[in-house]
């Protein structure tokens, strides 16, 4: 069967690019595409082009792997973006990625591409172990291995997005060529952060840098909202079967989608605002509320569901048990947020509630709880210290954060079976969580100190509030002994 690309798009009857994508000049770099910057940034440059037109194509790139470039290169950077809400699916090739680079095959083209004057947005969704920062402190870490490498390489063969992007500021800083530097991860001040650690590192590696730094390059911050799953095979050849050809990029998506971008650009800006995207002072209550109430929920869903054995959040939603837990939930973190003016706060809980239990999304439980050591910290510990500073009863986060701790001994609940099998935990930190839990295992003591205890996630919690993280423990205690979804059972008001 053929492949989706320039020469076979015609035969497509689906929506397609409207503008002329050879004449399309580049003004975006994206760091680390993946299916969420194909399901959400690039759709909404798509939409800019198609109606307004502007040299606002995007030359994407990867960090790590060849896998999209593989994907994209062939098909002439045009993908399938699938809509679907559960019912009904709606298909459109985006046309706005106009090739992609593959950082460790390609460093110096990927710095040249960084520094050209004509680029004057970059954008990242790198997750949020990309940030190289100490989750707890916000700052960055100096013995992360991609910092002790950008250290001596970055100007050549850098391997973070921090030493990509100090070595192409530096060549902007030859040419003054401003340039906005745009974080969409998931991230509490997101663009502060990638601040920052940039900043950080240049004043180590090229202190003459900071001032032009700060008058030149700007670092908005910006709440990004759209569930895009990795797609599954299954979703590949269901695509495939419909459209009479293959597309290895397709991305599978939800029709909700949400933008709110700090409004501090350092030069020309695409218009995304004409495409449905907010461009305000402060996106801090829009951050907060999204990474509490939809994030916050998400990785409950999780780390619960999975122990639990349900392999898809959908999944998740039809036990009432649970469904009641996530709206309980998120009652108790609204008190910790500062709703922006007008918002309809229970409208949005609802939607989110429909959105987890969209059950066209196959969005595994696994995909969520990886690199529990670089979400946790804003989703639930921001709520955790607000709760317990204004004396509210936090056990339900005690329960949620008890869940991760058993999660991170690599078995599901088999209560009464023999142990089940051991799964991997994927986390920048696993090396140092596993041994942990394994090592108080062994000597019959319960974990939670020792995960508590773990500075660059908890900072001094343990210490602080010494009550709550004694309910943590007997929370896992209850958890390892019954399974979540007895304890669940036993905790839940009637
Ligand atoms: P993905 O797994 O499809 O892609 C991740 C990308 O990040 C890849 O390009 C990978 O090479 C790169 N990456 C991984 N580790 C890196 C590192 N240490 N340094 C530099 N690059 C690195 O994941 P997806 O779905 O694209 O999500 C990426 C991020 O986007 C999330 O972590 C989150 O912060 C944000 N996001 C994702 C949403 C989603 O529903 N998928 C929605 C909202 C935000
Ligand atoms: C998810 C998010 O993978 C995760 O950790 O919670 O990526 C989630 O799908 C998005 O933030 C939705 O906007």
């Amino acid at each position: 069967m053929q492949r989706l690309n320039n020469a076979t798009l015609p035969k497509l009857s689906v929506s397609a690019p409207g503008y002329d994508r050879a004449a399309l000049q580049a003004g975006i770099v994206h760091l680390g595409i993946g299916a969420f910057h194909r399901g959400h940034q690039a759709d909404y440059t798509d939409k800019l082009l198609n109606r307004q037109g502007g040299d606002w194509g995007i030359i994407g790139a990867s960090l790590r792997s060849a896998g999209v470039r593989d994907q994209l290169q062939p098909q002439d950077g045009l993908y399938c973006l699938v809509e679907n809400d559960g019912e009904t699916s709606n298909i459109k090739v985006i046309g706005a990625i106009q090739s992609v680079l593959v950082g460790p095959e390609q460093p110096s083209q990927l710095i040249d591409v960084l520094s050209a004057p004509e680029i004057k947005v970059v954008t990242l969704t790198i997750t949020e172990k990309g940030y190289c920062h100490d989750p707890a402190s916000g700052q960055i870490n100096w013995t992360h291995p991609d910092i002790l490498w950008d250290l001596e390489h970055y100007q050549t063969a850098p391997k973070s997005a921090i030493g990509y992007l100090v070595a192409a500021l530096e060549k902007r800083q030859g040419i003054d060529a401003a340039v906005t530097l745009l974080s969409c991860d998931n991230l509490s001040h997101n663009g502060k952060l990638l601040q920052n650690v940039v900043s950080a590192f240049a004043q180590r590696v090229r202190p003459s840098l900071l001032k032009w730094l700060q008058a030149h390059v700007t670092f908005p911050c910006s709440m990004v909202d759209r569930i895009v799953p990795a797609v599954t095979d299954k979703e590949r050849q269901a695509l495939q079967a419909r459209l009479g050809l293959v597309d290895e990029g397709a991305v599978v998506t939800e029709p909700f989608s949400q933008w709110v971008i700090e409004d501090s650009f350092a030069g020309d800006k695409p218009d995304w605002a004409a495409v449905g995207a907010m461009l305000v002072d402060d996106v801090a209550p829009f951050e907060d509320m999204k990474l509490r109430l939809l994030n916050g929920s998400h990785s409950m869903i999780a780390y619960l569901g999975y122990l639990a054995g349900y392999d898809f959040v959908h999944e998740v939603m039809t036990n009432e048990h649970m469904t009641v837990l996530i709206k309980d939930y998120m009652n108790l973190a609204t008190d910790t947020l500062t709703v922006p003016d007008g918002f309809d706060i229970d409208g949005y809980k609802q939607q989110l509630l429909h959105r987890f239990s969209n059950a066209s999304l196959n969005h595994r439980t696994s995909q969520i709880a990886q690199d529990g050591s670089q979400k946790i910290p804003q989703r639930w510990l921001a709520s955790v210290r607000t709760l317990l500073s204004q004396k509210q009863d936090a056990a339900l986060l005690a329960f949620a954060l008890a869940g991760w701790i058993r999660y991170l001994q690599g078995t599901r609940d088999t209560l009464g079976k023999p142990p089940g099998e051991h799964f991997e935990i994927i986390d920048p930190l696993s090396a140092t969580l596993t041994s942990l839990v394994k090592t108080e295992q062994q000597t019959s003591h319960s974990p939670v100190k020792a995960i508590l205890g773990v500075q660059s996630i908890f900072g001094n919690l343990l210490q602080e509030q010494p009550e709550w993280c004694a309910q943590v423990d007997d929370l896992h205690q209850a958890i390892t002994a019954h399974g979540v979804l007895k304890t669940l059972r036993q905790i839940q008001p009637r």
